[in-house]
């Protein structure tokens, strides 16, 4: 976290595996609305844009990885500084969930730790392809016990979204950022 001119400027990032819709979603939330600047750089893509809560307005960049290759060495770099992730599974794709949950899990101990300050996001996206839908809730509600008894310290919540409809997103989102800025207000004290 830092802050400049009086606004705090957050970081949030985006993590799961490559095709699971995390560009799409943060593409769908940033939308035409935001005046959002974008900019890619060692294989992240960051984007900006303000966000007014409780009178105070913040800045929020989030990260989003432009390759998997990249990511491996620059890992620490990714996470650094975070106050939040998201992690983004694909509701059509059961196989390996466990694994996939795994690594996340690992490289957030690793990089993160068990911080109470730290919020984490469990998005099951790609709502809108009902016909292909494998992850049913009982097991969303086991991925979230799961990390939680894993990394009991942080904030959690569960969305289901789309990217492509926009279901979803938004609170997604805005839960993140919220969350983001508590805990800044809160570390800032
Ligand atoms: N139907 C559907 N397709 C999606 C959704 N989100 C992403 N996709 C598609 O999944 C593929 C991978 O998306 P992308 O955002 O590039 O994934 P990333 O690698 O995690 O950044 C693309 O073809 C997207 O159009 C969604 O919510 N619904
Ligand atoms: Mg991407």
């Amino acid at each position: 976290m830092f802050m400049i001119d009086d606004e705090f400027i957050l970081k949030v990032i985006l993590l799961g595996n490559s095709r699971v819709g995390k560009t799409s979603l943060r593409k769908r939330y940033m939308g035409k609305n935001f005046g959002s600047q974008y900019r890619q750089t060692l294989g992240v893509d960051l984007s900006f844009f303000s966000y007014k809560y409780r009178d105070v307005q913040n800045k929020i960049v989030i990260w989003d990885l432009a390759g998997e290759e990249v990511f491996k060495s620059h890992r620490y770099m990714y996470f650094k500084g975070a106050l939040g992730a998201f992690l983004v599974l694909d509701l059509t794709q059961s196989l390996d969930l466990k694994k996939q949950v795994d690594s996340w899990v690992d490289d957030l101990e690793l990089n993160v730790g068990n911080l109470e300050e730290f919020s984490l996001a469990i998005i099951f996206n790609k709502l809108d392809l009902v016909d292909s839908r494998q992850i049913m809730k009982p097991q969303e509600d086991e991925v979230l016990s799961y990390v939680r008894s894993m990394l009991p310290a942080y904030s959690y919540a569960v969305f289901e979204t789309s990217a492509l409809n926009g279901d979803g997103v938004k609170d997604a989102f805005e839960w993140i950022i919220t969350r983001a800025i508590e805990s800044a207000l809160k570390t800032e004290l």
